[in-house]
């Protein structure tokens, strides 16, 4: 999704602020461009496409000033062409936004009543056009960007810059978020922490319907009643900020390779001893249900933990996509615990539904990467998963974190509702506990799953097949592929290839089928069966057990360590990453911010 910076600096800012956009590609992007005021003169330098266009642009057509905003677009209204490309200006204003004005066709029809004319087709320009008009009725910019956002609908962050001031900023946020960043004589505001790392560790988050009144000397937070809000600057560790490869070709293989780490991480901050460590008064005991609710791979994760909570805490269990659970209005019944899984904590159907349940829910619960994001400070409670900061668009580490934290939250709830002893419970944190190590061992079959994963680059479409915990995660690994390597893939559960999906088997067509040797795994063979008398070409996943009980008529077999039945989804996730990975590297896609695709889908 867009990425905003804005400086108020005391050198040339134009290199600062696209080394800080740089920081923020990871969002996903199609254009950006920048702004400056020089000498008193606002002026702006935008591209389609990497940032390098921009910066190439930059070296023939430079743009001085030490006061700028800079953005990444990534189009929701109007193509990914220059025109469309953000700061957006009229007149003396320039405006850049993350997000959705909902009511741009209103203000449009209002704006070209008044003689306005429009050069782009982006909901973003009425913003700039309706404070140039606003600041022309004699409102000074402060009061014109002030009367503007009154008159927004929908979500944004928004900040503006203007001609004749090199000493003003104006940041506001409803619905995306802002960081504000302190510097020496320096003021910063950045979509996070991240593009802000090199200039500054103290940061402010600015809260919903906050206005910022940034200049060198001062910054003046308003809340969304108009008073003067306190809000504190945080130190945030650079090194949770830090961006870099660490010698990784792409982040994603970073973020793959470092799970055993981060796992080992995240248990530590649960963990202690033979308990789980989270915070009092969380208990289920009670609880008659729970309305597990995400988008893309932390929805597969909710459902993931169906299983789980329904297996081992006999809790019934709701799952959902948030975009639709947001608009279909499903009754919430009393003793309702309400789940919400984000990454980034921003993501805007998610927040929707998390509000949808704020006044029904027994409680409201999430599990978030990043802490002080809106879903971690609109929940009752909020459980960071501890992935680190996570840069690949196609989610890898955040995923195995989620899940991880979801099963402890189900063993706990298994505790609470009195199917679990303690001896049991401790049994099942020791298996946990073995897991990084299991990580480690699993990432030695590397090559083999990298060739076949050269062989799945080849074809057009695939299907991954599971069945009870494998079946969440089949869905998991066809996202995957479809993310990173634009290859066709479906998931089903393998009792469902009769009722429908058998009639794709040929022999292009490869099955993925995810199956340790289980209680379900003959049920899983007898599918696999199925396919390879069509003809069809089986990639199974699987253990030393299961490899030697499936026989030997499958293309290709990739031989995990044995996990304990319930830890199988977190070891499995990590074939189906590297199967994607490997197929988008042999196909020469780009890996790390795959077209069309954005980090934090921060709109609808
Ligand atoms: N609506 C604006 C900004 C899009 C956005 O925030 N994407 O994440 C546009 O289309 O330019």
């Amino acid at each position: 999704m867009c990425g905003i910076v804005g400086v108020l600096g005391t050198h040339e800012v134009a290199p600062i602020l696209v080394e800080s956009l740089r920081r923020l590609e990871y969002r996903g992007y199609d254009s950006a461009g920048i702004a400056t005021v020089n000498e008193g003169r606002l002026d702006r330098r935008r591209a389609v496409g990497k940032l390098v266009n921009l910066s190439d642009l930059l070296v023939h057509e430079p743009l001085a000033g030490k006061s700028g905003i800079g953005h990444t677009r990534w189009a929701t209204h109007g193509a990914p062409s220059e025109v469309n490309a953000h700061p957006h200006k009229a007149g003396p204003v320039a405006v850049v936004h993350n997000g959705i004005i909902e009511n741009y066709k209103a203000l449009r029809d209002e704006l070209r009543a008044m003689g306005a004319a429009f050069e782009t087709e982006t909901d973003t320009e009425t913003v700039a056009l309706l404070t140039q008009y606003y600041i022309a009725e004699g409102l000074n910019r402060v009061e014109a960007a002030e009367k503007t956002l009154s008159r927004l609908e929908g979500a944004f962050a928004l900040v503006f810059l203007f001609d004749g001031e090199d000493d003003l900023l104006i940041a506001a946020r409803k619905g995306s978020p802002l960081a504000i960043g302190h510097g020496d004589g320096e003021v910063y505001v950045g979509s996070d922490a991240i593009a802000l790392a090199p200039l500054t560790d103290k940061i402010t988050y600015l809260e919903e319907g906050d206005r910022a009144i940034l200049t060198r000397g001062s910054v003046d937070i308003r809340d969304a009643e108009g008073r003067r809000a306190n809000r504190p600057a945080k130190t945030v560790s650079i090194d949770a900020a830090r961006v870099d490869k660490s010698g990784y070709k792409h982040f994603m293989a970073k973020e793959i390779w470092e799970q055993p780490t981060v796992l080992a991480n995240a248990l530590d901050a649960y963990l202690d001893g033979d308990r789980i460590d989270l915070p009092e008064g969380l208990d289920f005991a009670q609880s008659e249900r729970l309305t597990l609710v995400a988008c893309g791979t932390a929805y597969f994760a909710c459902l993931t933990a169906k299983y789980w909570f329904e297996t081992l805490a006999g809790l019934p269990v709701e799952t959902d996509i948030a975009s639709e659970f947001r608009y279909r209005e499903p009754p919430i019944p009393a003793a309702t615990t309400a789940l919400f899984v984000s990454q980034s904590g921003e993501t805007a159907d998610t927040l929707a539904a998390l509000r949808y349940c704020r006044d029904k829910a027994d409680r409201i619960l999430s599990v978030v990467n990043v802490a002080e994001s809106s879903i971690a400070r609109e929940s009752d409670l909020a459980l960071p998963i501890h992935a680190g900061v996570e840069i690949g668009v196609a989610s890898t580490k955040a995923f195995t974190c989620q899940l991880n934290v979801l099963y402890l939250l189900a063993l706990k709830a298994a505790v609470d509702r009195g199917r679990m002893s303690p001896d049991a419970l401790a049994a099942a944190l020791a298996e946990l506990r073995g897991l990084p190590g299991l990580f480690n061992a699993a990432l030695d079959r590397d090559p083999t799953i990298a060739e076949a994963a050269r062989a799945v680059a080849e074809t057009r479409d695939v299907l991954f097949l599971g069945r009870g915990l494998m079946y969440p995660l089949a869905h998991e690994g066809a996202l995957k592929l479809k993310e990173i390597s634009y290859i066709h893939a479906e998931a089903y559960a393998s009792g469902e290839l009769k009722h429908g999906p058998i009639a794709l088997i040929d022999k292009s067509v490869p099955v993925v089928v995810m199956a340790p040797k289980d209680a379900l795994f003959d049920k899983t063979v007898s599918n696999m069966q199925e396919v390879m008398a069509r003809g069809g070409q089986v990639l199974l996943i699987t253990d030393a057990a299961g490899a030697e009980a499936a026989g030997g008529d499958v293309w290709k077999t990739v031989i995990l360590p044995e996990a304990a039945p319930q830890l199988t989804p977190l070891l499995y996730a990590l074939p189906a990453q590297l199967l994607a990975y490997h197929a988008a590297v042999a196909k020469g896609t780009d890996v790390d911010q795959p077209r069309n695709l954005a980090k934090s889908v921060t709109v609808e």
